[in-house]
């Protein structure tokens, strides 16, 4: 008797864990290009980003200024991020997050259900084919979005035929870090040629800093831009998103 009504009360608790997150799709559906804005504290490349970092008024920042959803960078040893941040956000938002990870073990994926991201990153780089399948099944159990990122066309070869649903498509080389936001456009084209442009929602990642860089983008029909740096590093975060996003 008393065994079953623990049994009951676990169940319970365990859907709560998995019931529905905060979708990034939804956001990516609406017809206004989408913003995924950072947090990011420094990077390998360009080291000390934010000088005042401070999280939680970075979130509110983001919030104010209009964001649609927000990554939260992890890693601790190159990117200066941390769990706790993520741990320490997830409240103080309804806004979706990312967790900014490298994941490349199905324990980080369980890992952010727990710290409550509703999305997770997979970067096409640094997986097999077959672990960009079995990752997004993992995904999809857990009720956890994911978004795919690919770079150059080895990447995109990995992803066709599996269930990626949100295709990023990093302008960051992230092996030597050189930038160029025209790669979106060169992805968009082989997606096109491959008669697959249709099958995803598409976010167009890093290096993105004014005005122009968001017009360009958003005529090549992205869905979303992930902006980092050119947030952490404004004085005025929300005012930045407005002049991106008027
Ligand atoms: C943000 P930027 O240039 O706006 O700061 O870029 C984001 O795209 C970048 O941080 C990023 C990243 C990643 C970081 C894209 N893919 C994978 C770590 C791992």
């Amino acid at each position: 008797m008393f065994l079953q009504e623990i049994i009951k009360t676990k169940n319970e608790e365990l859907s709560k864990l998995t019931q529905k997150k905060r979708s990034l799709k939804s956001a990516l559906k609406k017809s206004e290009l989408t913003l995924i804005a950072e947090i990011k504290k420094a990077s390998p490349s360009k080291g000390l980003i934010s000088k005042n970092f401070d999280p939680e008024k970075q979130l509110q920042a983001y919030s104010q200024g209009g964001a649609d959803a927000i990554s939260i960078l992890t890693d601790e040893k190159y990117f200066n991020g941390s769990t706790e941040i993520l741990r320490q956000l997830r409240g103080k938002t309804s806004l979706p997050i990312l967790r900014k990870e490298f994941i490349i073990h199905p324990l980080q994926i369980y890992e952010s259900l727990f710290l409550g991201a509703d999305i997770v990153l997979l970067i096409a780089a640094i997986l097999t084919k077959q672990q960009i399948i079995s990752f997004l099944d993992i995904s999809n159990q857990l009720g956890l979005e994911a978004l795919v990122e690919v770079h150059d066309h080895d990447d995109l070869e990995k992803i066709i035929d599996t269930k990626t649903e949100i295709l990023g498509i990093n302008n960051r080389n992230l092996d030597n870090f050189t930038v160029d936001i025209t790669n979106t456009e060169k992805i968009i084209n082989e997606l096109e040629k491959m008669n697959i442009r249709n099958n995803f929602y598409i976010v167009s990642e890093s290096g993105v800093k004014d005005k122009n860089d968001v017009d360009y983008l958003e005529s090549l029909g992205v869905n979303g831009v992930l902006i980092g740096e050119a947030l952490m590093k404004s004085n005025k975060p929300q005012e930045k998103i407005k002049e991106l996003f008027p």
